[in-house]
C-alpha cells in the first residue's frame, strides 16, 4: 500500500474514532447503550462477502450494539492497524475475519494486554497459544472439501457395481481453482479435498492455482486452462465467484459447463444455486455467511466477561444435480 493510501487508511480511521468519541459524549436513550464492538472486515471480493457484511451489521443494529468497523480492502497490514485502533478506543470487544491465517501474534498480544477478548469470525488462524483468543465462529472448511470430494467419488461409482470408474488408467484430471493464498479456506478446502480422495490413485489434480476468490480471476485461470492443457474432466473451485468467471470461459468456447466438464463449487449464492438448476455446476456446497447474530450473541457473552466455547461450526448443507432443486429457499447473497 504507498504512503497515500495508508494516510488516507489512517485518516479513516482516525475520523471515525472521533465520531464515535463524540457520540459517546452525546447523552444515549437507553436502547443504545449497547456494547461497542470493533469489527475488521477483510473487504468485498464476493457476493459471500457482502453478505456476511450486512448480516453483521444488521445484527449489530438489531441487538443495540455500538459497530466500529472497518473494510481492510483485503489488506492485512489494514486489519492490524484497524484493531490497533479499537484497542486505543477500548472497545469492549474485538471481533474480525482474518484474510489470512498467519502473522496475528502480536496485535493479539496487544489485545489481551489491554484485556480485550477477540472473536475469530469466518477464517481460523494459525497461532503459538490459543489463550490470545476467545473462540471463532465460522464453518467448517476442512469438511466442505471433504464433501465436494464425496460428491465427486459418488459421481464416478458405477450405481450397479459400487465400483468407481476412475484408475491410474484412466485417470480422472482435476482442475483447482483456490482461494486466497494463505487463507483458512483455502487451506483447508484444499486439505479436505485431498485427504478424501487419497485413498482413490485414479484422481488426478493436474492444475491448482489461486484466483483469490474472484470471479474476474477465476475466468481469467480458465482461460489459461482451456489454451494450454489437453484435457480435464472436473473442476474444483473454492468459491462461486471463481467458479461464475470459469464458466463465463468456457461458454465463450462452446464448452458446456456441468455437461463436458463436472463442476464443483463452494458458497452456494444465488447465482450458483440457478447455474446448478440449470446443469451448468453439478455440486454445489454450502458456505454459511451469514453469522452476524451469532457473532452479536458472543460479543454480548465476552462483553459479561462470560467464558463461550472455543470453536462453534455455522449449519451448512450441500445441493447436487442429484436433488431436489425445486425447494431451496433464496439465498439472500
Ligand atoms: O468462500 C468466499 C469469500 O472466507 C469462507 O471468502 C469465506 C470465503 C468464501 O470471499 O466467497
Amino acid at each position: 500500500m504507498n504512503s497515500k493510501h495508508s494516510f488516507l487508511y489512517n485518516l479513516i480511521i482516525a475520523l471515525a474514532l472521533l465520531c464515535l468519541s463524540f457520540l459517546s459524549c452525546v447523552k444515549k436513550p437507553e436502547e443504545t447503550k449497547g456494547i461497542i464492538l470493533g469489527f475488521s472486515q477483510i473487504g468485498a471480493e464476493s457476493a459471500w462477502r457482502n453478505c456476511n457484511t450486512r448480516s453483521v451489521q444488521e445484527a449489530a443494529a438489531e441487538a443495540g450494539i455500538q459497530l466500529l468497523f472497518f473494510n481492510a480492502e483485503q489488506k492485512q497490514e489494514n486489519q492490524i492497524k484497524a484493531i490497533r485502533s479499537f484497542i486505543a478506543y477500548q472497545v469492549d470487544v474485538i471481533a474480525f475475519v482474518p484474510i489470512v491465517s498467519d502473522g496475528w501474534e502480536n496485535v493479539l498480544v496487544e489485545a489481551k494486554a489491554a484485556e480485550i477478548p477477540v472473536l475469530v469470525c469466518d477464517r481460523e488462524i494459525n497461532i503459538y497459544s490459543e489463550s490470545l483468543y476467545a473462540g471463532y465462529l465460522g464453518t467448517d472448511m476442512l469438511k466442505e472439501g471433504r464433501t465436494a470430494a464425496e460428491y465427486l467419488l459418488k459421481k464416478y461409482t458405477d450405481p450397479e457395481t459400487g465400483k468407481i470408474s476412475a484408475d491410474r488408467r484412466n485417470p480422472v484430471k482435476i482442475v483447482e481453482l483456490q482461494g486466497t493464498e494463505g487463507s483458512a479456506p483455502a487451506i483447508l478446502r484444499a486439505e479436505g479435498f485431498r485427504e478424501t480422495l487419497a485413498e482413490h490413485p485414479g484422481f488426478e489434480i493436474i492444475y491448482s492455482k489461486s484466483g483469490d476468490f474472484l470471479r474476474s480471476k477465476g475466468y481469467e485461470l480458465m482461460c489459461e486452462i482451456l489454451e494450454g492443457l489437453q484435457d480435464f474432466h472436473v473442476i474444483y473451485s473454492h468459491n462461486d465467484g471463481m467458479t461464475l468467471g470459469a464458466i463465463d470461459a468456457m461458454k465463450e468456447r462452446g464448452i458446456k459447463p456441468g455437461e463436458d466438464i463436472v463442476i464443483i463449487s463452494i458458497d452456494a449464492e444465488q447465482a450458483a444455486i440457478n447455474a446448478l438448476r440449470r446443469g451448468e455446476i453439478n455440486c454445489v456446497v454450502e458456505c454459511n455467511p451469514k453469522q452476524g447474530p451469532d457473532i452479536m450473541r458472543l460479543a454480548n457473552s465476552l462483553a459479561r466477561k462470560e467464558a463461550i466455547p472455543r470453536v462453534i461450526f455455522m449449519e451448512e448443507e450441500v445441493f447436487t444435480e442429484w436433488d431436489d432443486l425445486s425447494n431451496i429457499a433464496p439465498r439472500g447473497y
